[in-house]
């Protein structure tokens, strides 16, 4: 049967960690017949009711009396907005449009950078489709909701247990006035690795289905690996952010590598490769006012595409260099509901909109809409206590680090998981070292990844910077960094420097070329069948296809968690990671139209087999459901 089949499966058994939960369940496998979805949503809440989500333990909790948040009515019918324009005149309209208006144009980010900044990416797709409407409603004049890519995509198969592309066409769906926009990265697609062209093309189209923008990067700035996912945006018609990632500072005379120059020059290749809008992506939050309006300026004076500005409130000062934007020209920029704002994660939505009102770029947005979304998520927040940084106000050491907003918390959480939460600011310093080392390059996903990887080894084996690079000391360098010095990743500007090569590839030589180039096209009909095979004979739709080709071994993880516990994505969030209490009731609409309400009534003792009975009410049918303690 399946289940077996899937545990005896080797890319299943040699995943550390999104199996924990089923590893320590084998009861669970021991189910021969086909069981109904109630009964498989009822097991998963037994279980976690008796032993805890592994992901909540240990973790702070949520408030006892926090309710499920409830979403602000939307007003009336949907007005017009960015999403018909874009439909009825394609991308290069809005483009223009863009540039001929002056209100300062807004990007919401709660859904995506917002809580992958402040919460590991942990928001589930009911917490956003629940507010979706309001949103179209209540605030059309938004340029664009961003909500997918960047790391929700696998965090939602791997921690979530849900579909992406299920959240992505309920999103769609919820929001037909509004533009959807997601991050890309490049040729790493919403990856770590550098994937065949045939499948980011595959992967572009797909998204396309439901994603309006796309703000395609690349980890290292090279634009060369960035053609073939903006050449696919612009394909299936819809609007290509080509997009510089700013790192260093444009005044520091040490820093000349990332000058002015530097960036109006790869904005005009941006620019050249068919981009309608150019992404200025500050992934950090190191933009500071004064070198806002210098490079705005020039960006907007030099390369005549619309500019949507992208930054992290890491130290506290995202709306000053966002309105220092916003004078010198910019035409876009996100921002983040206000309970989902500041730190490492945007400025304050109602904040820029506050601050511009009654001035020339006024952004036309409702405050008191905004204010009630805000406050919808403030309760959304509470559910997710158990993912929250200790970070507690913003910090200048972002200056020294450069840590990408969107890192800076899982960062923190490895090094906690390799007991160096204490050590947190050598760290910082140590990551600092390796930036230099490596020669001073872009980071952000993934390159910041292998940056981060390197800086945790380094200080819990106690090297320092002087040490690696000593011909004479041996080194065990991370498999990322290994990568990362082959080519894989592609080029930074200038290279990497040969100290760093040589030592770590000793006589092998890297590869120069773009990573894509001569790799072989991926048969995608073959690989579904594979897939097929795989899941017992399942048919595999282009959704799951794609999720398999970015993540093999997280799809299929998923997959046999989805065979066990059903349709789960729907259940409350406090629900999903803390179980039910006796008494307490829920609904969940597993489909639409078909809600399941539950009751959990009582609670057993464990048995002399180590097991505990959990006695539910399903749509006022009695059920019991055994499960083995854990704990
Ligand atoms: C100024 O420099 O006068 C303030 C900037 C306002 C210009 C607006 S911004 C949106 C639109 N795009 C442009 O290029 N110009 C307008
Ligand atoms: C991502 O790639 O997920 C990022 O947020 C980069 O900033
Ligand atoms: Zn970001």
């Amino acid at each position: 049967d399946f289940v077996i089949n899937l545990l005896k499966h080797p890319t299943f058994l040699s995943n550390e960690y999104t199996t924990k939960f089923i590893d320590t369940t084998p009861d669970l496998f021991t189910f021969k017949r086909r069981r109904d979805r109630g009964t498989k949503v009822l097991t998963y809440i037994a279980d976690i009711t008796v032993n805890g989500h592994p992901e909540t333990k240990d973790r702070p909790e949520p408030r006892a009396d926090l309710k499920e948040a409830k979403a602000p009515a939307p007003k009336a019918e949907p007005q017009m907005g960015t999403r018909n324009l874009l439909e009825q005149k394609g991308p290069q309209a809005v483009a223009d449009w863009m540039k001929a208006q002056r209100q300062l144009l807004i990007t919401d980010t709660t859904m995506r950078d917002g809580h992958q900044s402040l919460l590991a990416t942990r928001m589930r797709s009911v917490d956003m489709i629940k507010v979706a409407p309001t949103y179209a409603a209540n605030l059309p004049q938004l340029f664009s909701v961003e909500c997918w890519g960047g790391a929700t995509f696998d965090v939602a198969y791997r921690f979530l247990q849900e579909c992406p592309w299920q959240r992505l066409r309920d999103l769609r769906e919820a929001m037909p006035n509004l533009m959807t926009q997601m991050l890309l990265r490049g040729a790493n697609g919403v990856g770590y690795t550098n994937y065949p062209d045939n499948v980011v093309r595959e992967f572009v189209r797909q998204a396309a289905t439901g994603i309006d923008v796309f703000r395609v990067f690349d980890s290292l700035n090279w634009v060369e690996n960035m053609r073939v996912a903006m050449d696919a945006v612009i394909e299936n018609n819809k609007i290509c952010e080509g997009t510089v990632c700013y790192t260093g500072d444009i005044l520091d005379p040490d820093r000349a590598k990332y000058d002015l120059k530097y960036y109006v020059g790869m904005a005009k290749e941006l620019r050249d490769a068919g981009a309608h809008v150019l992404g200025l992506k500050d992934m950090a939050g190191l933009l500071k006012p004064a070198s806002a309006k210098i490079l705005i300026r020039a960006l907007k004076e030099e390369v005549g595409l619309p500019i949507h500005f992208h930054t992290h409130d890491t130290a506290g000062i995202a709306s000053a260099t966002i309105l220092a934007a916003s004078e010198a020209g910019v035409d876009a920029v996100d921002c983040a509901m206000d309970s989902f704002s500041g730190n490492t994660s945007q400025a304050t939505l109602g904040t820029v909109v506050e601050a511009l009102r009654h001035t020339d770029r006024d952004t036309g947005l409702d405050i008191k809409a905004i204010r009630e979304i805000s406050d919808y998520f403030e309760g959304v927040r509470g559910q997710y206590a158990a993912f929250e940084s200790s970070l507690q106000a913003p910090a200048s050491e972002v200056y020294l680090h450069e840590m990408p907003g969107g890192q800076f918390t899982n960062l923190k959480a490895q090094a906690r998981s390799l007991g160096l939460e204490e050590r947190w600011h050598e760290v910082a310093q140590m990551y600092a070292d390796v930036n230099r080392m490596f020669g001073d390059i872009v980071k952000v996903t993934p390159s910041s990844k292998v940056v981060g990887d390197m800086a945790l080894m380094m200080v819990s084996q106690g090297l320092t910077r002087a040490q690696v690079e000593d011909p004479a000391t041996d080194v065990a360098f991370p498999d990322s960094v290994v990568d990362m010095m082959r080519g894989n990743l592609g080029q930074p500007p200038g290279g990497f420097p040969d100290t760093i090569i040589t030592k770590v590839l000793k006589d092998e030589a890297p590869n120069t070329e773009r990573p894509g180039k001569g790799v072989d096209a991926v048969d995608l009909e073959a690989t579904r069948a594979e897939l097929s095979k795989e899941l017992d004979g399942k048919e595999v739709d282009d959704e799951d296809l794609n999720g398999y080709l970015m993540y093999p071994k997280v799809f299929l993880d998923y997959m046999g968690r989805h065979r066990i516990y059903g349709p789960v994505r729907t259940l409350p969030t406090r629900t999903f990671f803390y179980g039910m209490e006796p008494g307490e009731e829920i609904a969940a609409e597993i489909d639409p139209g078909k809600t399941l309400e539950i009751r959990c009534q009582a609670i057993g003792e464990t048995d002399e087999k180590g097991e505990v009975k959990v006695f539910f009410e399903l749509n006022g049918q009695p059920r019991v459901i055994r499960v083995p303690n854990r704990m």
